[in-house]
């Protein structure tokens, strides 16, 4: 029988492979193996896009193979992700909005930080990707949001994460709403400092805990 490791290589290489087939058989198998929907995603299906990634930007890999492994990716991470049970889903710990900035179509990282904030006791609207930094603070006041994640890919849109930032402020919103950025075009503490964000991830794992650290001392602030 595979081990644990050898699935998840399974199915970072169906990614790379742009099998479909297999990546579907490799999450059911890794389910059945009792691995966590979230590892099946980050430390295996994650894996594989990163280095189909790599392969682009080497000039390796022309652009449809890139988005036939994002489609793939995508699927598998919705199978995966799905079969978190219903049961464990506890109370809203707070609502969150989150959506890839404006002029920025990759939304795979943020639909990954949807299903597992999701599964992991957040209600999360999704606004998907080229979200304006007006559209992301319309719905977070029309929903009662607490948090604003704003995922941004490419060194171009980066600046709309501050844009979105001081836009809040301007509007005197900063201080109602815990807001957090990430995404693969992030480049760390530096930035999330100049521009006022609460926190910031390039995992979802990470972002999980930045978040649920953020609401403790939310509630703690208020009680
Ligand atoms: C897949 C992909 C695509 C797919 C996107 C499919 C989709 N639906 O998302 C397609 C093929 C469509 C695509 C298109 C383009 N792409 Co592209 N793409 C990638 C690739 C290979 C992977 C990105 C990805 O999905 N990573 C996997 C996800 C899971 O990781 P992630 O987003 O970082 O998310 C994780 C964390 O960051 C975190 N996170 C994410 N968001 C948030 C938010 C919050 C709040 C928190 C807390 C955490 C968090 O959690 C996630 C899970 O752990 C990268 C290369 C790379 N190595 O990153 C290039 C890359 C991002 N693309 C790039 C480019 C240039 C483009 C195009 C402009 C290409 C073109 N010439 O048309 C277009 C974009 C057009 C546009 N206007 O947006 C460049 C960007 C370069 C730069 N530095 O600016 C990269 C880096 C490739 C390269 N090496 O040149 N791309």
């Amino acid at each position: 029988m595979a081990t644990k490791d050898e699935i998840l290589a399974k199915l970072a290489n169906a990614v790379v492979t742009y099998k479909e087939a297999d990546a579907m058989a490799g999450v059911k198998e890794a389910l059945e193996m009792g691995i966590p929907p979230v590892d099946i995603v980050t430390r295996g299906l994650s894996v594989g896009i990163r280095t189909v990634g790599e392969r682009y930007g080497q000039g390796k890999v022309a652009i449809p193979f890139v988005m036939l492994a994002a489609k793939i990716m995508d699927k598998a991470t919705k199978e995966a992700l799905s079969k978190v049970p219903a049961d464990q889903m506890p109370k809203p710990l707070a609502t969150m909005v989150i959506g890839t900035v404006e002029g920025d179509i990759h939304d795979l990282g943020s639909n990954i930080v949807s299903a597992v904030f999701s599964a992991s006791g957040f209600k999360v609207y999704n606004l998907g990707h080229d979200v304006s930094p007006d559209t992301f603070i319309k719905k977070a006041e029309e929903v009662g949001a607490d948090m604003i994640g704003a995922s941004a890919l490419m060194t171009n849109t980066l600046q709309q994460q501050k844009i979105l930032g001081d836009k809040l402020a301007k509007q005197g919103l900063r201080e109602k709403y815990i807001y957090l950025v990430g995404g693969g075009a992030f480049p760390g503490a530096e930035w999330c400092e100049e521009i006022g964000a609460d926190g910031f991830a390039t995992d979802v794992t990470i972002g999980l805990e930045v978040a649920k650290k953020c609401v403790a001392e939310r509630k703690k602030q208020t009680n």
